[in-house]
């Protein structure tokens, strides 16, 4: 809790999401059963948000990870938007080189893990990582900083709970019958502590089903979801912080990532 220390400074307040308008958006749901605001435009102050972040000096590092053909296919792309719309100045980390691309994704949990661990706690307190395979169009800003931070999944917001493609394979550590949302793991984020749980959690259970021969059905995203399932995020963030452009929606007032196109035969092969 934070205290008011100055009453010349009327932007002191106690606590930011007590700020958070959660009529301000009628027809999509502002909160979750557990009470986790998901944050939809119109529903906070930005400012209000940044001049606090800004005074308490918080530090926020982004991971993105650009192996093979995705180098040159995403990565400039991905940088330049988002030093124009992302919280920070980057530095970058050379990464392994894994053969399956299942693996260059589901590997990202370990290189995460580790790189929390030997470097990103000296000067971060949040951590929020990345697909390559998107550009930022519009504000990601402070609002998005949360304990525990998962993404509603744009295919799947509106859809109802058993079209979730959830991995229902009972020999894999992923599989779930049920779950509250489906998330989508190209960004996830929040404090150290937190991000290195679910990476290890999910690590762990990538190794444990690659010893029982089996693959969650997409592969980290399945783990990812089982652990939000497990562990409750404090935050979520709606699909206009992640959103394929070729989709028209109503709902949808403002568009801060976008899905690069993809072209899977060229990017998937060889
Ligand atoms: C991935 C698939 C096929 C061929 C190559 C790659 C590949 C991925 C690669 O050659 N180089 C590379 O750096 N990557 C990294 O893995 C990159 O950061 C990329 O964004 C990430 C996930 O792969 P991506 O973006 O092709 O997967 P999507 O967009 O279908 O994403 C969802 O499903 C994935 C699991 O299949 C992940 O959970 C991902 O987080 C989800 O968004
Ligand atoms: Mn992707």
């Amino acid at each position: 809790n934070l205290a008011v220390t100055n009453n010349r400074e009327p932007t002191q307040i106690m606590n930011l999401d007590d700020t958070l308008n959660f009529g301000a958006r009628k027809g999509v749901e502002t909160r979750t059963s557990w009470k986790a605001p998901i944050i939809w435009e119109g529903m906070f102050d930005p400012n209000l948000y940044d001049q606090k972040h800004i005074q308490n000096q918080t530090s926020v590092a982004l991971t993105v990870f650009a192996v093979g053909r995705y180098l040159d296919a995403y990565l400039k792309t991905f940088l330049t938007s988002a030093e124009q719309h992302f919280m920070l100045g980057l530095k970058v980390i050379p990464v392994e080189k894994h053969s399956r691309w299942q693996d260059i994704s589901m590997m990202r949990m370990k290189t995460i893990s580790d790189a929390i661990e030997s470097d990103i706690h000296h000067h971060c307190k949040y951590v929020f990582c990345f697909d390559v395979d998107q550009e930022f169009k519009g504000r990601f800003g402070s609002e998005a900083l949360g304990d525990s931070v998962a993404l509603l999944h744009a295919g799947y917001y509106k859809a109802p709970n058993n079209s979730y493609t959830y991995d229902r394979n009972p020999r894999s550590k992923a599989f779930m019958e049920t779950g509250d949302y489906y998330y989508h793991a190209a960004l996830f984020g929040g404090l150290l502590e937190n991000v290195k749980n679910l990476t290890n959690y999910c690590f762990l259970n990538i190794m444990e089903d690659k010893l029982n021969n089996v693959e969650a059905l997409w592969h980290d995203e399945s783990h990812l979801n089982k652990y939000f399932w497990i562990n409750k995020p404090s935050r979520l963030l709606s699909p206009e912080y992640c959103w394929e452009p070729s989709i028209q929606d109503k709902d949808i007032h403002v568009i801060r990532l976008i899905w690069a196109p993809k072209n899977y035969d060229r990017l998937r092969t060889g």
